[in-house]
């Protein structure tokens, strides 16, 4: 191998190196989802998110049950926060939950009672 090979190939690696980086770092976010469960401790129903909703009027848990004010846990695989709604379009009383947070039952007060969510918040 001369010089001028080398060289080449030195280039090419370290352009397929940032390019698996930068696959990568493009890759979480759209991957990364959040997983809201009628039940707590990741029971009962299911319904997973890749984005942010603005209602969740007549949609359903993977069970049939409605999803609006009936979440009881929530799992968010992203690495940024969600901001989770007591009312539709991200209105009323919030709280954020963080990056890789797991949240196995949601207080008293806010238990059955989400009806939003926005990523990125
Ligand atoms: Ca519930």
């Amino acid at each position: 191998m001369n010089g001028e090979t080398m060289r080449k190939r030195t280039t090419l690696l370290a352009a397929a190196a940032a390019g698996v980086i930068g696959a990568t770092a493009l890759a979480a976010p759209a991957n990364a989802s959040i997983t809201f469960y009628d039940g707590t401790r990741f029971t009962a129903g299911w319904i997973n998110y890749y984005g942010s909703e603005t209602s969740y009027a007549g949609l359903r848990f993977s069970s049939g049950v409605l999803v609006d004010n009936h979440i009881s846990s929530a799992n968010n695989t992203q690495t940024t926060r969600t901001c989770l709604y007591a009312n539709a379009n991200y209105t009323g009383n919030w709280f954020p939950i963080g990056p890789g947070v797991d949240l196995f039952q949601l207080s008293s007060a806010w238990n059955n009672a989400l009806s939003s969510h926005r990523f990125n918040c």
